[in-house]
């Protein structure tokens, strides 16, 4: 082996993110080209992503429009200040996503990821109330099994507890609500879950004890991915959107998984039929292929905020690469693609074939529930005694070596599909999965 291979070789200077490093690098899985429905990895194997990337390539690998869209534009402006400056590509994108959106979300923040869209609309929450006199408004309230993303604002709203153990005492003034996960009651449902809108009761509660003058934002996924796919049950959305709207609380919803043709509408918020005053995206925004992330924010909001003087700067926020004209280029050659493959309503009209295809598993070994919402679906396994997580991954080990990628968390798999997927398609990757069930 000569030194110039050894160092290609090499995997240890990579500190692998959310990766058990060790054991990945002992056995390594390795993406060599993609297109379409499939990876192909280093060893020349192909396998079909069942999770579109982590939950991002809404189009589909390589989608040609994206491609030539990103090519044309690193040959006419790579880069342009985001700050007193800007370029029209940001100006269209922010129009189309403000008429994409649902009611009133008519103004657009560039972030690069949905992390950081997480930040900027608590941070705008906080700093619109100011601006509207009720500087008291500095309490944020997340929910039990939330993900916001890793920084310090999301893992204190957030509410899964290994991404926040480690890091201290997060921000103060944080409470969370209970989350709607209850396999006893709700256990095998197909569609929204009959019981639960009465946990949405609970912010009632927090108001007693907080009062209502001193609470900024609530904010929740309409449905919580990363905790394992779990739904909203039926009235909790709207509860939720009640109580927040009586006591001048703004609703923030975080779709970086659910928003742009995940549920078979552009967004949760479309699909559950409640508007919230601020929607957090990112992931499917622009397939994936530039880091990119949007904050949609309601007329109010962003009203609230125009005044003082003309030469004044708004609000004191805003990243190096808010808007990069790549990732603007990406973002709108990725929206036209879900307009003209149509790749929405395919998603829609697809949620009750995929739904199926995931309940025949009902009777595999170890599983203890199934649920299933627009292109995204979750088997729940019984947790081997003494080794959580050990079961899910095993299968998801088996499932990787027949040809089919998932995702795992605790001991559910978790699947959300390119939304190119054709029946066969959704076939081949069930079926592999309820083979991985029964090894
Ligand atoms: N909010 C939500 C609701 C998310 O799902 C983030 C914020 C953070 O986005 P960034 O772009 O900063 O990673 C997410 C991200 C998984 C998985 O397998 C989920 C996410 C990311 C990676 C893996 O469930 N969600």
């Amino acid at each position: 082996m000569n030194a110039e291979t050894r160092i290609r070789n090499d995997l240890g200077a990579y500190w692998m993110p959310f990766t058990a490093n060790r054991q990945f690098k002992d056995n390594p899985r390795m993406i060599a080209s993609a297109e379409g429905m499939y990876y192909t990895t280093t060893d020349g194997r192909r396998v079909m992503d069942g999770t579109a990337g982590l939950w991002c390539v809404n189009a589909g690998h390589r989608a040609p429009r994206i491609t030539e869209a990103v090519q044309r534009q690193v040959e006419e402006l790579d880069y342009a200040p985001a700050f007193q400056m800007g370029h029209p590509k940001a100006f269209e994108l922010a129009s189309r996503l403000a008429d994409l959106a649902p009611g009133k979300l008519n103004h657009v923040f560039f972030t690069n990821s949905g992390s950081e869209s997480v930040e900027t609309a608590l941070k705008i929450a906080l700093a619109y109330h100011k601006a509207r006199g009720e500087a008291g408004r500095t309490r944020l309230i997340g929910r039990d099994k939330g993900y916001h993303g890793v920084n310090f604002g999301g893992i204190s709203v957030g509410g899964m507890v290994n991404n926040r153990r480690a890091f201290g005492t997060l921000l103060g003034g944080v409470d969370h609500l209970p989350h709607t996960h209850d396999i006893a009651r709700n256990g095998f449902t197909r569609g929204q879950p009959a019981h639960g809108a009465e946990l949405a009761d609970d912010l009632e509660r927090m108001v007693a004890l907080h009062g209502a003058e001193t609470i900024a934002a609530v904010i929740v996924e309409p449905m919580a991915g990363s905790a394992g796919v779990i739904l909203p049950p039926k009235g909790y959305l709207q509860k939720l959107r009640e109580i927040t709207r009586r006591h001048g609380i703004l609703l923030i919803f975080d779709e970086v998984i659910t928003a742009y043709g995940r549920l078979g509408r552009a967004f949760g918020a479309d699909y559950y039929g409640v508007e919230p005053d601020m929607i957090t995206t990112a992931k499917g925004l622009t397939n994936g292929v530039i880091p990119m992330g949007a904050v949609l924010a309601s007329e109010a909001i962003h009203d609230a905020f125009m005044t003082g003087p003309d030469h004044m700067i708004e609000l004191f926020h805003g990243y190096t690469y808010s808007g990069n004209p790549m990732a603007c280029a990406a973002a709108l050659a990725t929206l036209d693609t879900y307009r003209e493959e149509a790749l929405f309503e395919r998603a829609a009209s697809l949620e009750d074939y995929w739904a199926e295809a995931l309940f025949s598993l009902k009777d595999k070994p170890g599983v203890i529930d199934i649920r299933a919402v627009g292109l995204v679906g979750a088997v729940e396994l019984e947790p081997f005694a003494d080794q959580p997580t050990k079961r899910a991954f095993d299968t998801y080990l088996r499932a990787w070596d027949k040809g089919v990628h998932l995702r795992t968390t605790g001991d559910t798999i978790a699947m959300s599909p390119p939304l190119i997927i054709e029946k066969s398609e959704i076939d081949q990757l069930v079926g592999t999965l309820g083979a991985a069930l029964d090894a």
